[in-house]
């Protein structure tokens, strides 16, 4: 099975051990016979609509068992797979299916912001409730050749600096690494079962939680989102082995703990991911919990880089070490040479895990690569005497809330279009529970405008998560001597040029 894609591990399940659970959803479980046949019945109704080998297919779907089966149909028919929050609105829509083409997309029958921006070209499929729970009828799965590992299976959009999401191009083969060295670390097998809240629609939720889940030969019991309450009930039946969250997650599990009562729980690993998880989240979970947290750092680009150690010492405040088959290192980021221990650059990692670069988008995919494979993350860090990493800070504008990224420039786009606005600038400030939230410094002209206005404005073009949380009004922003506005002061300093407006 070495490097063979998902998709093909999912058949040879569903050949070897039919009957075995795999999707446990509300009441129903799904085996790994009926997931490969309804991705199959995809792949048949993909084919049928005129899908070919390298297409694109969108997937805008919430968290169900359809989302998966059209994940692993869409891969069977040859096409790559993109997928999109369903909660984008047009102004993310519009880019996302212009970018990347897809011949299909697929969206619920209520999601009208995505079936009204889809163009003739990307033609939508709109997913009725259906009889069949994974949203095709089960079909044979052998009448499929399963795509090559050098194939492209995925296009997951990272938001750039410049405010334009880029598509991070994954292969079978990279996925395929990706997981082994999860399954690895983690020690992850057919017995466990992990409770999953993610959203499907990012690495995390998909590449670590389904993808290990199906190379193990395990089950994963789905839930539409994450609740607190919820997920600490689930925790107490036996099956449950593994649970994967952002620290926000963490957070409002212990605060929900704390408030009711801890779990009777037979989980034998929670990992966190996607945004710094504090040393205090740490200890106050090890405390209630009685377990540590796993610690790991990861990006779309990349998937898995760095992992506290499964067996031995979880460092708070530490990402580990690389995981096994991959290689890190800490670099100047002047010159590129590598740092010794303690001294902070910026993190590069090089493995067989590694997208194979941006969908078309070679100068993007040239400025992150060097010569000689090494992956420039952007994240800024330090390795200590011990060989743990360490996470800093980032070298770009990127805000983390709730683990969901937000890049200020397209925020400040979409307010920069409120005809109040005359200039704005978009910031990261601490918070408890979300890890960071997006604050807007927003210069206005004489039209009266408030703060909930300019909020529901950018509600109305973003993606909820993205909306400032806190609008500023200030007389002026600060800019350094090259005029370039300085975040980072209006970050620090609460005060700065606050108006009485
Ligand atoms: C929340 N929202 C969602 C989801 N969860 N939208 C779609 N799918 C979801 N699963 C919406 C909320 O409804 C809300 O919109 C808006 O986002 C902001 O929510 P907020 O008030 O901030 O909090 P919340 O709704 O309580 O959600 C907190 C959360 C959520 C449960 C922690 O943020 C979450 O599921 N985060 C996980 C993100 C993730 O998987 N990141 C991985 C990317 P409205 O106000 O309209 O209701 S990084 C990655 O993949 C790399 C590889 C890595 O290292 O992991
Ligand atoms: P994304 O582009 O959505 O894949 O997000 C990747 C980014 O999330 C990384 O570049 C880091 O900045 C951040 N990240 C992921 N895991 C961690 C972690 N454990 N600690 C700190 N930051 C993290």
């Amino acid at each position: 099975m070495s490097s063979l894609p998902i998709i093909a591990t999912l058949l040879h399940y569903a050949r070897r051990t039919p009957d075995r659970p795999c999707i446990v959803e509300d009441r129903h479980t799904i085996t790994y016979a009926e997931l490969a046949g309804a991705a199959a019945g995809w792949a048949a109704r993909f084919q049928a609509l005129g899908v070919q080998r390298g297409d694109r297919i969108a997937l805008a779907l919430p968290n169900t068992p359809a989302f998966i089966a059209a994940y692993f149909g869409a891969q069977l028919a040859g096409a790559a797979v993109v997928l999109i929050n369903p909660q984008y609105r047009h102004t993310e829509l519009n880019h996302l299916l212009s970018d990347s083409a897809p011949t299909i997309v697929v969206a619920t029958d209520d999601n009208e912001a995505i079936l009204s921006a889809a163009m003739p070209a990307n033609r939508p499929y709109v997913l009725k409730p259906s009889a069949e729970l994974c949203g095709a009828p089960i079909t044979d799965p052998t009448s499929f050749d399963p795509p090559a590992a050098h194939e492209m299976a995925l296009i997951a959009y990272t938001s750039g600096t410049t405010g334009r999401a880029k598509g991070a191009v994954h292969t079978h083969a990279s996925l395929t690494a990706n997981c082994d060295a999860v399954l690895n670390a983690w020690q992850w097998t057919e017995a466990d079962r992990l409770l999953l809240m993610l959203p499907l629609f990012h690495v995390h939720g998909l590449g670590v939680g389904v993808h290990g889940t199906i190379r193990s030969g395990a089950s994963l019991e789905l839930h539409p989102r994450f609740d607190a309450e919820i997920a600490l009930q689930r925790m107490n039946d036996p099956a449950i082995t593994l649970f994967f969250g952002v620290p926000t997650m963490y957070v409002r599990l212990i605060e929900v703990a704390r408030r009711s009562e801890v779990p009777k729980h037979h989980i034998r690993l929670f990992v966190s991911g996607s945004a710094p998880l504090s040393p205090q989240t740490f200890a106050d979970f090890a405390a209630l919990f009685g377990q540590q947290i796993l610690e790991r750092y990861g990006m779309t680009e990349t998937g898995m880089n760095l992992t506290n150690p499964y067996y031995g010492e979880r460092r708070p405040g530490s990402v580990g070490m690389p995981f096994p088959g991959q290689e890190a290192r800490i670099v100047d980021r002047v010159t590129g040479q590598p740092l010794p221990a303690g001294q902070i650059g910026e993190i590069q990692v090089r493995g067989p895990h590694l997208f194979q670069g941006y969908w078309r988008n070679p100068t993007a995919t040239a400025a992150v690569f060097t010569a000689d494979g090494w992956f420039n993350t952007g994240d800024l860090g330090f390795v200590d005497d011990d060989g743990y990493f360490h996470i800093t800070g980032r070298s770009h504008e990127l805000i983390i809330s709730g683990g969901f990224n937000i890049y200020p420039r397209e925020v400040e786009e979409v307010l920069a279009q409120h005809p109040a606005v005359v200039e704005c600038a978009v910031y990261g400030q601490p918070d408890p529970d979300l890890g960071e939230i997006p604050v807007a410094a927003v210069v206005t002209n004489e039209q009266p405008v408030t703060a909930d206005e300019l909020i529901a404005h950018c509600r109305q073009y973003l993606a909820a998560y993205k909306r400032p949380r806190r609008i500023r009004f200030v007389s002026a922003l600060p800019r350094n001597a090259l005029g370039k506005v300085q975040r980072h002061l209006l970050a620090g300093e609460a005060s700065y040029h606050e108006s009485s407006l």
